[in-house]
């Protein structure tokens, strides 16, 4: 373990979705690309990235986010997104999260930033009013309607998409998507990811599809979408969930539903709201081609809102049974 004493953490929220930004007292990753840096994360520090997200210092709900110096230098920041169960390659709310941390912080002015991730570079503008605009990875819809057999729950079909993770899109679910459903919607959405797995149904290259969302018509004519987002450890995003909004949209795209600029309103489960649109991808941007999406690529922008909430240092004891965490 490093850093024991002096972890220097902030809190937000983003649309009800925890954010914890380690500022100051991280491992030492050494330098290069932050895939590279990762990867050297997962393979010596897991119990670091434990310490800091569960219990009793943390919870199933937040998402971890280390501050890294950037490789390229034309970012502002690098981050590396981690959960209860490992790690996220992007995080949209843990972005707007880390902006608004960064601007509490006095790091940040508002305007442009753009920030390295290990999946790519994503650029994010503090707006005027408090609000961030993460123009996100490219997305793609990878599979349409692809049929899985639910154990106790039956036949669906879903699409799987990338929006900077991997997504199962569900609309025939047949559920109502309220608060008071949560624990329900929790159990049917664990089972729709284990029967992914089991009957061989991954995203490109073999990928692990980990989250699963769940989609029902808003509820009022300034609301496009509810959804419901089973994260890969076990909690439900509070949030509607900015790389799964982003796979919407890819989807949406390709249905022809929704055209460039046009704005989607995503609302979570338990209410709060992002904003998303898209321009089609430029393979003459730079960024890598993807050749293998059923649909158009498309480089989504999702807006919300984060607050903070809480800074402080984590304290870890040298006799602290805990201090990985409590084992899930
Ligand atoms: O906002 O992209 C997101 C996200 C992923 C997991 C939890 N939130």
């Amino acid at each position: 373990m490093c850093g024991m004493n002096t972890t220097h953490f902030i809190d937000s929220h983003t649309g009800g979705e925890p954010t914890r930004l380690i500022v100051e007292g991280g491992p030492d990753l050494g330098s290069g690309p932050l895939d590279v840096r990762l990867a050297r994360l997962r393979e010596h520090f897991d119990d670091w990235r434990a310490g800091i997200v569960l219990e009793p210092r943390g919870s199933d709900v937040i998402v971890g986010a280390l501050l890294c110096a950037p490789h390229d230098l034309t970012c502002a920041a690098g981050v590396i997104f981690f959960n209860n169960v490992g790690y996220l390659g992007m995080c949209g709310h843990g972005t707007i999260g880390l902006i608004a941390s960064l601007a509490d912080m006095g790091r940040l002015a508002p305007g442009r930033h753009r920030i390295e991730t290990p999946v790519g570079v994503v650029e994010a503008t503090l707006n005027g009013d408090g609000s961030v605009s993460v123009r996100n990875v490219p997305a793609y819809r990878y599979r349409h309607a692809v049929a899985v057999d639910v154990p106790g729950h039956g036949k669906l079909t879903g699409d799987i998409a990338w929006g900077g993770n991997w997504f199962f899109l569900v609309a025939d679910h047949g559920r109502t998507l309220e608060p008071e459903h949560i624990g329900e919607l929790a159990a049917f959405t664990h089972a729709v990811r284990e029967a992914l797995i089991a009957q061989g149904i991954t995203g490109a290259n073999g990928a692990l599809i980990d989250h699963i969302e769940l989609f029902a018509p808003g509820a009022s004519s300034d609301v496009d979408s509810r959804n419901f987002v089973l994260c890969p450890g076990g909690a439900y995003d509070r949030s509607p969930c900015g790389t799964g909004t982003s796979a919407k949209l890819a989807c949406l795209a390709a249905d022809g539903k929704l055209a460039p600029g046009e704005v989607w309103r995503q609302q979570s489960i338990i209410g709060s709201m992002f904003e998303g649109s898209y321009v089609p991808f430029d393979a003459a941007s730079g960024a890598q081609q993807v050749d293998i999406a059923d649909g158009p690529v498309i480089v989504p922008t999702i807006t919300g809102r984060a607050y903070v909430m809480a800074e402080g240092r984590l304290r870890f004891e040298a006799d602290d049974p805990f201090a990985t965490g409590i084992p899930t």
